[in-house]
């Protein structure tokens, strides 16, 4: 295959960035196809990129011009336009969360086992950042002894209103839950979320901060602290505590000490597209190279799938304070 021709499904802030990329920055990528609910969005985007609109989503999947499709519409369009995607056979990058509940993801890992050849992946674009890669290469070669804690910090600077507390456990936490399944090789088995006092910047009932609590098949413990109204900038840091040694990572590199003053300090990232910026690139490369191997190269249907019954059983750690079980399907 010369050139992996792509239709971007969802053009809002993520798949205006990937679309921008794929045409820009990423090698052996063409976007051929662009659709969003708002066609203007679409017409707009596809102009910028040289493609064109289609409004139907499923035409674009199904489009002579498409050999491969990346999803950034809301995650309750996911299911239906995963599925396409697979009955066409063709390589699909699906933005998190694979779909909206366990029963239809796991449908999908099914689905995926059945065809014989992995058609899936999905966007946990930390999986790609530099930093997360050199932590799980020190885990890996053993110098840091065996990993027995991970504690995890995600700050957002602002969100809106509509973040509640389960919609920060889909929404936010499920990168943690993707990055210690990663960092740690396992599964994650139970849950639990502690509330405490609330920022009076969330709304009311919202708790925010929580502290998620993790327990792995090995019986490691993952704490994540999610705090998405600091009001300060975008931080995520990750440290892993093993027998020999810890490591931490998201301190940001860009420290500058200020001898004028005598205090020290630095900038901190705005949102995650600066963060992860250059991870969201390698990614996408990762992704095409892959699809025209007729391969995939990043997490999978079944990391989407696990993904989703974690953040299935944090949600109902928040909703009845209880440490909840993780319930998962055997993989195929
Ligand atoms: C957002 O949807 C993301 O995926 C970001 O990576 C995450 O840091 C943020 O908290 C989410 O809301």
């Amino acid at each position: 295959m010369t050139e992996l021709r792509i239709a971007v499904l969802g053009v809002g802030m993520m798949g205006a960035f990937h679309a921008a990329a794929l045409s820009s920055r990423i090698r052996g990528a063409r976007v051929t196809v662009v659709n969003d609910f708002f066609p203007e969005k679409a017409a707009e985007v596809a102009a910028s990129v040289g493609a064109r609109a289609v409004a139907d989503p499923f035409e674009a999947i199904r489009a002579e011009d498409v050999d491969a499709v990346l999803i950034a519409t809301p995650g309750r369009a996911h299911d239906e336009q995963v599925n396409a995607c697979l009955d066409r056979g063709i390589p699909v990058l699906c933005e998190k969360p694979l779909t909206t509940d366990i029963a239809s993801s796991y449908a999908i890992v099914q689905k995926e086992a059945r065809l014989g050849r992995p058609l899936i992946q999905v966007g946990f674009m930390r999986r790609f950042d530099a930093e997360y890669v050199a932590l799980k290469k020190l885990i890996t070669d053993g110098a840091l002894g065996n990993p027995l804690v991970v504690h995890c910090t995600h700050r957002n600077p602002t969100v809106p209103d509509f973040f509640n507390s389960e919609f920060m456990i889909r929404d936010s936490v499920v990168h943690e839950v993707d990055v210690a399944r990663f960092l740690l090789d396992e599964e994650i088995t139970s849950v639990q979320v502690l509330k405490g006092v609330a920022t009076k910047a969330a709304p009311a009932g919202t708790s925010d901060p929580m502290i998620v609590v993790f327990e792995t098949e090995s019986g490691r413990i993952v704490t994540d602290e999610i705090y998405v109204r600091t009001g300060v900038a975008y931080e995520v840091r990750t440290e892993v505590v093993g027998e020999s040694g810890s490591a931490t990572i998201g301190l940001d590199q860009n420290l500058v000490v200020k001898t004028t003053d005598g205090r020290w300090g630095g900038s901190l990232t705005p949102g995650f597209v600066q963060r992860f910026g250059a991870a969201y690139d390698v990614e996408l490369q990762r992704w095409v190279d892959a699809a025209r191997r007729g391969t995939v190269d990043g997490p999978g249907a079944w990391d989407g799938y696990a993904a989703v019954a974690v953040c299935e059983a944090g949600v109902e750690a928040v909703r009845t304070g209880q440490k909840v079980r993780v319930a998962m399907e055997a993989r195929p």
